[in-house]
């Protein structure tokens, strides 16, 4: 047992302190007279740091001991956050370490506010990630992330003339307090080559990979806290790096400029995020990535049987391993390969193993954003594994032969080739037939899978799919982000909300209470005035906080439909200019959020955004009732402070579009309301939340599909709506564009004549509902009571219901108690 000294883990105020100083000295090596802030907050990281390590250990040596059961989740993105102020609200450290701080004459809350964030997202997908090892650590379940440590994450966006630029996101500069490097189970990942047959010892003939080329994978390991337990899991990051035999092998050869070269492009591998989060781009770096990341964390699963003495037979009682989305599904494939080729398992027995060892969460229903890969491409990158794919997929296509007679069509829609036109390998068809479970995230959207994307595989193995509706970590996006909030609703019904967002039904009870509706108006006005400052300092513009704080965060998609919110700014700024006298109620409208850098009409929606902002902004006749805002750079950090400030949460999609969402339940848990479509998590939202309690408007997704099959027109809608007519036209004309007709006519144009996301269906009823928002929040007194019924009714959107419903349903993992030491 390793005694360690109160000043390296001790937790009183003066341990705190004095344990900040030392590492200031010894870790970044300053004195406080020439300590800049990133120093201060080095110190401080390291600090906390120190703290999780007998943690870490524990756990680490818990469940070696114990053989646990294993969780691992693998993603292609993890969009943690900043660690430091997370990491003290798991440890339960907040309050005394912003005491210690404070007490040295440093302020806390600027040291806080200095860590930027590892972006390794693009959004929903790896945000979802994130709030899932929370859970899973605080639930005490044994886990591990795999995924990529991407050199660049997601770029940071600047605006300039109301047009978005793409800034490369280097946020290892500083380096990284929270991970630490594990060289020493570096493992090695093949590429490209043929494949050959030969006979082994026994005269049995079996297949082998000779690849042309190999990168090595270095894992970076970083816990991840659960919320007051000792348990602390690893998230396992994979970077690429050069084997260092290929460099003196093509020096020796005199091949300097080769060797060099071949470093390079293995380590490019990692190099950068695809910051694409709809569309599917077939790049075979794409596809590199996804292998290199899958291959080292199914090795690094297979390295740690061995070292447990574990027979490989027993791989799937060991670990259970879930695909985010399809982008590690070459798991699959991978998976037969190592059990096959490299552990001598046969056919069938590894089939099972991988059958039973993996499971498939699908994120998105849009058809362009389903994975696959030209089989060309990739031949030459895995020969190996289209070998292994073409012989799950004859066995499987005789499996279906035999349950549907005679149904060519349906063998051609399952396949995992698609021969249709130019073959490629299909990705999710990949997942479904080497998982044994498959889910959606979210009601409607794990129904409508079953009617449109997976349909056949839902005819075939229905036993395989279930609904797990995804979910927030309350630690995060309600106790670290909005500590007054926190504070009252403790004061009032204990912590236990905490652990069990259940509890939160106790808020019901004091809706008739004056004192606490008081309270909880003021803090929500009190939130809004440090967004309002922020956003003074930051774009110069005067925001009151007696205005609905209306938002709308997320990535700019046509289907999230920012546009259709556009239409209605312009619906109130028009009925102020035919009528300046008019009495409207005050509203702030805050966009955020990054456009795929090649998506053309999302970041022509990021200009109008700004452009209608502009006008509205400093036109006389508006006198400041309405104002508009694009804040630049959405990120984790910054939706931290946005989510506690909204009046209003805008969840407008198109019906039918958006998988699940995640903001929605962000923003409904700290008292906003929400006007939303009937789409994704809506549905449940307005379930729980109570009808009279949602602003809901639109379409259906039933009624969406019947618009689209009876032959959509736009054109029609807007012949018949004058408002519309007036919003559409203030646009072509140039009003917004100081006169340039052309610049917004892609827009324009798209809507007029396509329409594919129905904004003009939706418009009249969209405005209506606007409206009757706006006459409910002239009722303070009723606003006020939606809100707290709002917050008090979301304990189903923590992600530990999530979490716990995976792991009964499909993981059949049970917690493992971490004991404290000393
Ligand atoms: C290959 C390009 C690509 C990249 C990322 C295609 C698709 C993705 C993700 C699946 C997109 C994504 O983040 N989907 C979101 O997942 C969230 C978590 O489940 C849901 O809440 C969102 O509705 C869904 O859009």
């Amino acid at each position: 047992l390793v005694r360690v000294e109160a000043d390296r883990t001790g937790t009183t105020i003066d341990n705190l302190k004095r344990a900040f100083l030392e590492n200031l000295y010894y870790v970044q090596g300053k004195p406080p007279a020439l300590a800049t802030l990133n120093d201060y907050y080095m110190a401080l990281a390291h600090t906390v740091r120190d703290r999780i390590m007998q943690r870490w250990n524990n756990s680490a040596i818990t469940y070696t001991e114990n053989q646990s059961r294993t969780v691992c989740y693998l993603s292609a993105e993890f969009l943690m956050g900043p660690h430091l102020g997370n990491n003290l609200i798991n440890l339960g450290l907040y309050e005394p370490m912003k005491q210690a701080i404070d007490e040295l004459g440093i302020n806390f809350d600027e040291l806080i506010e200095e860590e930027g964030e590892p972006g390794l997202g693009n959004g929903g997908l790896g945000r979802l990630a994130a709030c899932y090892l929370d859970s899973l650590a605080a639930l005490e379940i044994p886990t591990m992330g795999y995924g990529i440590r991407y050199e660049f994450g997601i770029f940071k966006q600047d605006i300039r003339d109301g047009w978005q630029v793409e800034i490369t996101d280097k946020w290892l500069r500083n380096g990284n307090p929270w991970e630490l490097a594990r060289p020493e189970w570096t493992v090695s990942i093949p590429f490209g080559g043929h494949t050959e047959s030969y006979r082994n010892s026994q005269g049995v003939y079996r297949a082998r990979w000779v690849p042309a080329w190999e990168v090595k994978g270095v894992p970076y390991d970083t816990p991840t806290l659960g919320y007051k337990v000792n348990t602390a899991n690893t998230l396992r990051l994979w970077k690429a790096e050069a084997p260092e035999s290929f460099d003196f092998q093509a020096f020796n050869t005199g091949d300097y400029y080769g060797a060099v070269n071949a470093k390079v492009v293995s380590e490019n591998i990692t190099k950068v995020l695809y910051p694409n989060d709809d569309e599917i781009q077939g790049k075979v770096l794409r596809l590199q990535q996804q292998f290199f990341f899958v291959s080292c964390s199914l090795q690094d699963m297979i390295r740690i049987m061995k070292g447990q003495k574990i027979p490989m037979e027993r791989f799937h009682e060991k670990f259970a391993v879930q695909l985010n989305d399809t982008h590690p599904a070459i798991a699959v494939a991978e998976l037969m390969r190592l059990l096959v080729d490299q552990e001598f398992l046969g056919w069938d027995e590894a089939w099972a193993i991988t059958q039973n060892t993996l499971a498939y969460t699908n994120h998105t229903l849009l058809p362009e954003a389903l994975e696959r890969w030209q089989i060309d491409l990739f031949r030459d990158l895995l020969p190996r594994h289209l070998e292994i794919i073409y012989e799950i997929n004859q066995r499987f296509m005789d499996d279906v032969r035999v349950k549907f007679i005679d149904d060519d069509a349906r063998l051609a829609r399952m396949s995992l080739i698609d021969e249709s036109g130019e073959r490629y390998v299909r990705m999710a068809n990949l997942a479904c037939v080497g998982s044994h479970a498959i889910n959606g995230v979210a009601a409607l959207h794990s129904e409508l899978l079953k009617q449109t994307v997976l349909k056949d595989f839902y005819e075939y193995s229905p036993e395989k799919f279930s609904n797990k509706t995804n979910g927030v970590t309350p630690r995060r996006f309600m106790v670290l982000s909005n500590p007054r909030l926190t504070q009252l609703i403790t004061d009032r019904i204990g912590s236990g909300w905490i652990t069990d967002l259940e509890q939160l039904r106790q808020l019901e009870q004091f809706i008739d209470d004056p004192a606490f509706c008081q309270q909880w108006r003021s803090i929500k006005q009190a939130i809004k005035q440090d967004l309002a400052d922020s956003i003074q300092k930051d774009y110069g513009v005067d925001v009151s906080i007696d205005s609905i704080f209306d938002i709308q965060v997320k990535r700019i998609h046509e289907y999230k439909r920012q546009h259709l919110n556009l239409l209605h700014i312009i619906t109130l700024y028009n009925r102020i200019k035919a009528n300046p006298n008019i009495d409207i109620t005050p509203r702030t409208f805050l966009f955020g959020g990054k456009a795929a850098p090649g998506y053309f009409m999302a970041k022509l929606m990021i200009k109008l955004v700004s452009a209608v902002s502009e006008v509205i902004n400093r036109d006389p006749d508006v006198r400041g009732r309405i104002k508009v805002v694009f804040l630049k750079n959405y990120n984790v950090k910054f939706a931290q402070h946005v989510y506690p400030a909204a009046d209003l949460s805008e969840q407008i999609s198109t019906a039918g579009k958006e998988a699940s969402g995640t903001g929605n339940m962000k923003f409904a848990m700290n008292g906003a309301l929400t006007i939303g479509t009937l789409d994704g998590a809506n549905v449940e939202i307005m379930e729980q939340a109570g009808e009279e309690n949602f602003f809901l408007f639109g379409l259906t997704a039933e009624e969406v599909r019947e618009r689209k099959a009876r032959g959509y027109d736009p054109k029609a809608y807007y012949n018949a709506n004058p408002n519309l007519q007036l919003v559409i036209d203030r646009i072509a004309s140039g009003f917004f564009s100081h006169g340039d007709k052309t610049l917004f006519q892609p827009i324009v144009d798209n809507l007029m004549q396509s329409d594919p996301y129905l904004l003009f269906a939706d418009y009249q009823s969209y405005v209506e509902c606007q409206d009757r928002v706006a006459e409910a929040y002239r009722d303070q007194d009723k606003w006020t009571r939606m809100s707290i019924l709002n917050a008090a009714r979301m304990g189903m959107f923590s992600s530990d219901r999530s979490i716990q419903e995976y792991c009964d349903d499909i993981w059949n993992v049970k917690p493992v108690t971490v004991k404290e030491t000393e």
